[in-house]
């Protein structure tokens, strides 16, 4: 287990279609393990393996984390495959590790099946909901190299960016100090 470095826009590797994996060996295991790993370290909800610079699809979840009891309840999806998306849209204000500081808010079908294998490698199928639905969603956009941004205008877009730049340069400063 390790916590990795989560990669921020604009750097290339974010905008890469990820390869679906061969089934969930040692190695797969061990990437969800590290995955789950930095995203806590980073207080995040979600995580794509691209963000941590590996262009594979897989994605780790834990929708509970933050919450006052403390209970992990990590979810893994390996493959994922979204289908049957509900007609209702709904907005919700997004953000992203990958997007540190901005917030906007995006508008997605509020309800679709999702088809997986889990950490096991054990196919599996659920209906995502509410912030789940929300969650894969953006993750599922990761795989694809679509971050939330890429849903602006162009003019946000570039704002975010921007935002984002000055913001990981002051962190980096933070951090040397
Ligand atoms: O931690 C995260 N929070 C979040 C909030 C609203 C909508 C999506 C997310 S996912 C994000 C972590 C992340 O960047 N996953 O790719
Ligand atoms: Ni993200």
């Amino acid at each position: 287990m390790a916590v990795k470095e989560i990669l921020t826009v604009p750097n290339p590797i974010l905008k890469q279609v990820s390869k679906p994996v061969d089934g969930v060996d040692e190695d797969v295991r061990n990437l969800m393990d590290d995955m789950l790993d930095s995203m806590y370290a980073a207080d995040g909800i979600g995580l794509a393996a691209v963000q941590i610079g590996v262009p594979k699809r897989v994605i780790v979840m834990d929708l509970d984390w933050g919450k006052e009891d403390g209970k992990r309840n990590p979810r893994y999806f390996v493959n994922p495959v979204l289908s049957d998306p509900s007609e209702n849209t709904l907005p919700y204000e997004e953000g992203c590790l990958s997007v540190p500081s901005y917030f906007d808010e995006v508008e997605r079908p509020d309800r679709i099946q999702i088809d997986y294998l889990d950490y096991d490698g054990k196919p599996r199928t659920e209906i995502a909901e509410g912030m789940f639905a929300v969650c894969i969603q953006h993750e599922m956009d990761h795989l694809e190299g679509v971050l939330f941004i890429d849903h602006l205008s162009r003019l946000k877009r570039q704002r975010a960016v921007q935002k984002v730049k000055k913001f990981v340069k002051q962190r980096e400063q933070d951090d040397a100090a």
